[in-house]
């Protein structure tokens, strides 16, 4: 028992005096370690392994923020947030988009304004369904529809042409050599109820700000 005790007590004292030894060793060599090689390897390694974990982190949070999923969370938090206002502030759905009905008016630019502060335009027809629903208010309403530079080229506020229109009955006319380079809902009994009037004139107005929910 006895030697047993004395024999561990050696190894620790070994231990004790390799370690005191090499540590003694490496300072000597101008190197200023305090730990033996394997040690030193290890932690080095331990070190390096965890710079890479570190290096892939970075490299996942840059590409992970990148990745469609991300993307759409983040439209469709936008979207949450505009649906929301919309409602609060009046506007109604109707198939896919929601549409906000002045009870003031304004010209056609100051209405467009208005809209565009809203992040969306005025209305743009693409259905029948659509004309329909913007003359059931019975109103002078402007629409998104305007003589871009007075080319007689009749534009939707989103740049396309028209394919198909519904002016009123000899319409549009320019009427008595007036410049009527904006449109309004004018003859709302009738479908073909679209009228070309000064642009300065006061009307209603209709947004529209597309919404697939
Ligand atoms: C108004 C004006 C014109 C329109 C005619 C239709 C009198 O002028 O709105 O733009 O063409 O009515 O009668
Ligand atoms: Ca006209």
């Amino acid at each position: 028992m006895a030697r047993l005790v004395n024999r561990e007590l050696a190894e620790v004292n070994m231990d004790y005096v390799n370690l005191q030894e090499s540590s003694v060793r490496m300072h000597t060599n101008g190197r200023n370690l305090a730990l033996p090689d394997p040690r030193r390897r290890l932690f080095t390694l331990v070190g390096v392994g965890f710079g890479l974990l570190c290096i892939v982190q970075a490299a996942l949070n840059v590409s992970l923020r990148l990745t469609p999923s991300a993307v759409r969370r983040n439209d469709t938090d936008q979207q949450r947030f505009l649906t929301g206002k919309y409602i609060k502030q009046g506007w109604v759905y109707f198939h896919t988009s929601f549409y906000f009905i002045s009870s003031t008016k304004k010209s056609w630019q100051e209405s467009r304004k208005f809209c565009q502060e809203q992040s969306a335009d005025l209305v743009i027809i693409n259905t029948e369904e659509e004309q329909d629903f913007t003359r059931q208010f019975h109103r002078l309403t402007w629409i998104g529809v305007h003589n871009v530079s007075r080319t007689g080229q009749w534009t939707w506020v989103d740049g396309t042409p028209l394919t198909k229109s519904y002016w009123g009955p000899g319409e549009p006319n320019g009427y008595e050599g007036r410049n009527e380079n904006c449109v309004e809902i004018r003859f709302f009994d009738r479908q073909n109820s679209w009228n070309d009037i000064p642009c300065e004139d006061q009307n209603f107005w209709i947004c529209e700000k597309e919404a697939a929910l």
